[in-house]
């Protein structure tokens, strides 16, 4: 089953709506919400986790897959949601995170008592203590490898010292997860998100990475195909909307993960497209972005996914991520422009869109400027990290401003109140702040939802368009004019060859086009010859500008305005 025209929605539940006036979000917050997702026209939300969990990693760290933490609510608020939500046509979609447990986890706590057999769910190593079995460093910082005195022995944890490593080689492990998808599936849900889902299969041997943090050994490992194959067949949630997370991954792997006939998974979320502003790969060392690298990977990964059959998930945003009109747009007196150019150039690209809360509403970066105002475990454990690295505190907090995952957690902005319409109680964590260059204010639910030029009001257009436009839900893609970088253009053309591309002037001969065209710089700019060629030769008419007064398409293609993106319909019958 295709998902090429549907959208889907992502809420973060802590941060989307408090019901309770405890300052967190919940899930009857969620319930009462529900209309205004249905109104954005997406098909499907997928929810962050809710299970039973310490929260040292805000739910990523699940103590048990099967209850709900009393913090979000109870079985029946979620019986309530299930059913609100499928009045509205909306599908449910779970986080499974199974590459790790918490070690609260009961599975966990039997084998640190000693229990053999629970000891194999994990990945324990025997070993001196002074030498942990690699050197492999943690995906939050410090070492990979924790120790434990009682048992004389290490176990694996590629997140925070809480989340350690579940062993997918154990058949009983893989049973056990088998069965909690059963458990949510019984209850209606339409499909599932897999947490890191790509590193669940370790190396048979274990060795020492000197060229980087380990990741090469663990990442998309020996089993993985198998284990997810094995998971969806006996789980029977082939025809369910499934989505892996797919960490440091690579295209081949992912064309695997996501072809339809491999009965994996339906499609993939890969990063590598977000690691274009980290200096020396580093996402603590800050770098302008790369666009020309940016475009580069859109394209590979675009043409290369279609040529081998696979399917992406299109987003720029998630609960990791800071803001995207901060990082690649504009926060400043473009801030509609450039979050409404992002949209149309993530979303109408071949694959399925993942619209993160508030990014419809173009939502900022927090802003904070002190330590105690961020939360994320990943932030707190890399402030220190930079400060023995020699940064100043302020540096440390610079740096941190603009990499921290609760850049995408600040509370949804429905309106422009003090703790913007998420919560009568206090917040556990601020709202963004207002900067100089741009009014917080006015970036809400409340000041965008009549506004027909508002960021909500385009999101709202591009996920119509797909729905009502078989070239961009099934058509092909093509990007053109490499060379003229900041602008990125492709094409979506109806009969575009899948696997075999064409070149300019066949797909010019094809029916039904679109055309988008993306300024990624902050000044005006010219594009490229294939597009003027394609603009002289064609007659197009504009579907979406980002700016409120279009071009004229009249056969010369204009340069485009700071951080300008236009959509543009090929004219049948000229
Ligand atoms: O994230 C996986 C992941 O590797 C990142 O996106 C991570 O945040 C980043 O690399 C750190 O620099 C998933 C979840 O989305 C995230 O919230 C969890 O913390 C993580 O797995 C562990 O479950």
């Amino acid at each position: 089953m295709g998902f090429d025209d549907k959208t889907v929605y992502q809420v973060y539940l802590k941060s989307f709506c408090d019901s309770n006036a405890d300052g967190r979000g919940d899930l009857r917050g969620l319930t009462n919400k529900l209309g205004y997702i249905a109104s954005l026209g997406v098909d499907y939300i997928w929810i962050t986790p809710f299970f039973v969990s310490p929260q040292n990693d805000n739910g990523y760290d699940v103590a048990d897959y099967r209850e709900i933490d009393p913090a979000f609510g109870t079985m029946a608020d979620f019986d309530e949601l299930m059913r609100e939500a499928h009045q509205k046509s909306l599908g449910i979609m779970l986080d499974m995170v199974f590459n790790h447990t918490s070690t609260s986890h009961e599975w966990f706590q039997r084998a640190l008592s000693g229990d053999k057999r629970y000891q194999d769910y994990y990945v324990f190593r025997d070993g001196d203590p002074d030498m942990a079995p690699t050197n492999w460093t943690s995906k939050f910082g410090g070492p990979a490898w924790e120790y434990v005195p009682s048992l004389g022995k290490w176990y694996l944890h590629l997140f925070d010292v809480t989340q350690a490593d579940l062993n997918w080689d154990n058949p009983e492990v893989r049973d056990a997860l088998a069965q909690v998808i059963e458990f949510w599936k019984g209850r209606g849900v339409s499909g599932f998100r897999f947490d890191v889902v790509n590193l669940i299969s370790k190396p048979a041997t274990f060795e020492d990475d000197h060229e980087g943090d380990g990741r090469r050994f663990y990442t998309d490992g020996p089993h993985v195909h198998e284990y997810l194959g094995e998971l969806v067949r006996r789980t029977g949630i082939r025809d369910y909307v499934t989505v892996g997370e797919m960490s440091s991954t690579a295209l081949d792997q992912c064309i695997g993960y996501s072809r339809p006939s491999r009965h994996e998974l339906s499609m993939t979320f890969s990063f590598h497209h977000l690691k274009i502003d980290y200096g020396n790969g580093d996402k603590w060392t800050l770098a302008r972005p790369d666009i020309v690298q940016l475009q580069h990977l859109l394209k590979t990964w675009q043409e290369g996914m279609q040529a081998g059959g696979g399917w992406n998930a299109l987003f720029w945003c998630n609960h990791d991520q800071p803001r995207v009109v901060s990082r690649l747009g504009d926060d400043g007196p473009l801030h509609r422009e450039s979050a409404k150019m992002l949209a149309a150039c993530c979303d109408l690209m071949r694959g399925t869109p993942y619209v993160y809360q508030g990014e419809e509403l173009g939502m900022t970066n927090a802003h904070f400027d002190s330590l105690d105002e961020w939360r994320d475990v990943e932030s707190l454990n890399y402030h220190h990290i930079l400060m023995r690295r020699g940064l100043s505190d302020d540096e440390a907090l610079a740096v941190i401003a603009e990499r921290s995952r609760d850049n995408g957690r600040t509370p949804m902005q429905w309106d422009a109140g003090r703790t913007v319409g998420f919560t009568t109680g206090t917040p556990w964590i601020e709202p963004s702040k207002s900067t100089s260059a741009c009014d917080e204010s006015l970036i809400n639910v409340a000041s965008e939802v009549d506004d027909p030029s508002s960021v909500l009001s385009f999101y709202k257009q591009l996920i119509v368009l797909r729905k009502s436009s078989p070239v961009i839900s099934t058509g092909g893609i093509r990007f053109l004019d490499d060379a003229s970088v900041p602008v990125i253009a492709y094409l979506r053309s109806g009969n575009l060859p899948v696997g075999v591309p064409g070149d300019a002037r066949q797909v010019m001969a094809e029916r039904d086009s679109i055309l988008v065209l993306s300024n990624f710089s902050g000044k005006e700019e010219e594009t490229g010859p294939e597009v003027a060629r394609l603009i002289a030769e064609n007659t197009w008419e504009v579907l979406l500008d980002s700016y409120d007064d279009a071009h004229a398409w009249d056969g010369t293609a204009p340069a485009l305005r700071p951080f300008e993106g236009v959509v543009l319909r090929m004219r049948m019958g000229n």
